[in-house]
């Protein structure tokens, strides 16, 4: 088995092969300090941390993780929270950095005897319409290489080898929600006991804790303009601006050790199965940020498909990899359909004139409903931190 990709996908699916007595090779194209170091994610639901604990993955994280249950909307017509935790299915997230998670997989691996080649990049998936795929790598030395599977699983990401190893009848289902945020890590405790999403007439501001001295923020930025075009000074003020923390509190603030540009993009692509290719994770199905889902699909992506090689490889049954595929879009599409919904609640629609205007209004209605509906309230928390 050969599994592209070092991230959760990769990494859960290689841990539970492995724990069955598959033989795998994980194929990572960083190097493995570039993965301890790499900050994306942090909310993790109730069913991921289930899906890891279930294999005895979760120790660091429920050491470490810290439980999060309440998000405040600050809008223009006042400011209101909704405490999750006790709402829906009274589910909680818990907060713990995705590169911690990455580190703990790893070290259970790699620990446990898994094999993975740092430094080696993944080019094309051949022959992957029959049963005996080849890889080709570049290795850590620069030279070519042939990797011989019996499967491959596509875990590298958007931008892998497994997507570009499609064959061109593949089906890419694409949004772009013609929104840009830039992503900063500050060096700073959370300013709220929430997550915080500000609306604002200048663009949406969030707040997401990470550990107690780091904090996510986020500022809808005009796309195309680089990452470091505001100083650090401009940053916070824009934060404090958007976040109305004249009325609602001062933002603690800190030095910015990490600023990106995401421009607000959501695929999916059908099926996630092409002969011995199958696709996991980022590589299956890009999620825009709004509602914090990618690594979450990652670590249930991966369950499913391990679940369905074990099936075939330990015990002769090929037919849950031939469900593989419509059983993972199932939990796609309907992250899409709320992380969709979330972005046009977070975001004031761009243009002018009447179409704008009525959008502009309906975002306004969602809220108030979010705001005064217990079952509005209550199927927004079975999907926020449902997966
Ligand atoms: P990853 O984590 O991108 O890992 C893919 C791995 O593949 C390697 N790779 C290759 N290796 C060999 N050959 C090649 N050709 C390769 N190409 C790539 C890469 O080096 C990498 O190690 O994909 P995976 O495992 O599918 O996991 C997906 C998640 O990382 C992603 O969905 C989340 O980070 C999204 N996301 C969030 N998800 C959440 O569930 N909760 C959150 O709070 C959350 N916050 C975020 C996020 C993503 C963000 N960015 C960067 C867009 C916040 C941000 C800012």
């Amino acid at each position: 088995m050969v599994i592209l990709g070092a991230g959760p996908a990769g990494l859960v699916l290689g841990n539970l092969l492995h724990a069955n007595g598959i033989d795998c090779l994980v194929l990572e194209r960083a190097e493995r300090s570039h993965l301890h170091a790499r900050a994306r994610a942090g909310f993790l639901a109730a069913n991921t941390v289930r899906v890891l604990a279930r294999h005895g993955l979760a120790d660091g994280l429920l050491r470490h993780g810290t439980r999060h249950a309440v998000c405040e909307f600050r809008t223009e017509d006042g400011r209101f929270r909704l405490d999750y935790g006790t709402l829906g299915r009274g589910e909680q997230h818990t907060v713990y950095p995705q590169q911690e998670l990455v580190a703990d997989l790893l070290a259970r691996y790699l620990d446990a005897g898994g094999r993975i080649s740092f430094g080696t990049e993944a080019l094309a998936v051949l022959g992957a319409e029959g049963d005996r795929p080849v890889v080709t790598v570049c290795g850590a030395d620069g030279r070519p290489g042939r990797v011989p599977a019996r499967y491959v699983a596509g875990c590298d990401g958007r931008h892998g080898a497994a997507r570009r190893s499609l064959p061109p009848e593949a089906v890419r289902h694409r949004r772009d929600h013609g929104v840009s945020w830039l992503g900063l890590l500050a060096q700073a405790p959370p300013s709220l006991d929430a997550v915080g999403y500000a609306v604002h007439e200048r663009g949406l501001a969030g707040h997401m804790a990470r550990t107690p001295d780091v904090t996510r923020y986020y500022l809808q930025w005009e796309r195309g303009v680089p990452a470091e075009a505001w100083s650090e000074e401009r940053v916070w003020d824009e934060l404090a601006l958007r976040m109305r923390a004249a009325d609602h509190g001062p933002l603690r603030q800190g030095r910015i050790v990490q600023r990106a540009v995401v421009d607000l993009e959501s695929d999916v692509l059908e099926p996630l199965r092409y002969g011995s290719l199958f696709l996991a994770g980022d590589a299956a199905s890009l999620l825009a940020p709004a509602a914090a889902k990618g690594a979450n699909l990652a670590v249930l992506a991966a369950e499913l498909l391990a679940e369905a090689l074990l099936d075939d490889l330990v015990h002769g049954d090929p037919s849950g990899l031939e469900r593989y595929s419509a059983r993972c879009l199932e939990h796609l599409w309907r992250a899409q359909e709320f992380s969709h919904w979330m972005v046009q609640l977070l975001h004031h629609p761009s243009g002018v004139g009447g179409e704008t205007l009525f959008h502009d209004a309906l975002r306004r209605s969602r809220l108030t409903s979010l705001r005064t509906s217990r079952a509005h309230q209550d199927w927004f928390a079975e999907n926020y931190v449902g997966v």
